[in-house]
Parts: structure tokens; sequence; C-alpha cells
């Protein structure tokens, strides 16, 4: 009887420990998996980026495809990681590669004076 406690025991303990590790493996898994990122571009006032945050893995190549959903221009840098997209008219869609090879958080931002927030169209690159 005492043995098969004690095997319970151990079996609550495992699967309590496989489903905590299981969860992180699947999100590590998740994030290394992470290719292309679809970027929606809109004036602050009508939405701003979106997602303004993006979070992508150290050493794996990114695609992010930016597209302009707005009447108005706009541009796509990020300056820190030398990425830019240059101009980007109404309706169109850009695409832009790179491979982060640093760690941080890296700002990303509209290059084209597209509204009065114009300089609130910003978003972070999350580098892990
Ligand atoms: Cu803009």
């Amino acid at each position: 009887m005492r043995r098969n406690e004690f095997l319970a025991i151990v079996f609550v303990l495992l699967a309590t420990v496989g489903t905590i590790f299981s969860v992180f493996a699947i999100e590590k898994f998740r994030i290394k998996k992470f290719y292309t990122v679809e970027l929606i571009a809109r004036v602050p006032e009508h939405g701003n980026w979106y997602p303004r945050k993006i979070k992508v893995a150290q050493g794996k190549e990114v695609k992010l495809l930016i597209r302009n959903i707005d009447t108005v221009t706009h541009g796509f840098a990020i300056p820190d990681l030398q990425v830019s997209a240059g101009e980007i008219k109404a309706g169109e869609v850009k695409v832009v590669r790179f491979t982060p090879q640093k760690k941080g958080i890296f700002p990303f931002m509209c290059t084209v004076w597209c509204s009065d927030y114009h300089m609130e169209m910003r978003g972070e690159l999350i580098v892990e």
C-alpha cells in the first residue's frame, strides 16, 4: 500500500513537471518557427501599426510583409538594425527580409510624414 502511494506521488510529480516543461518547449518552438510576419500600416489615429510589438528569434531570418491599408503613403525602418522598406504607397505591400543578429528591443517607425500624429507611428521589434 505504502509503495503504491509513493508511486502515485511520483507519477503526479512527473506529470506536473512534464506539463510545465512541455509548455515551455512549445513556446520555444513557436518562437523558433516564427518567420513571416504581416504588419499593417495605418496612421496612429486609425489604428497605428498592427501589431505594434513583433517578437522574433535571434539568428532566424524574418520576412516582414508590410501592408499599407491607408490612403496615404507610409514608410518603414528599423534604424538600429539598418532595415528599411523605403516608401510604401497607399494599398501597397512591401516585403523586407533580414536576420537579426543581436538580442534586444529595437524601435521601428514610419519614415514618411503621414499625419499630425506621424511621430507616434512607432512599434517595437523584440529579438529574443
Ligand atoms: Cu506613416
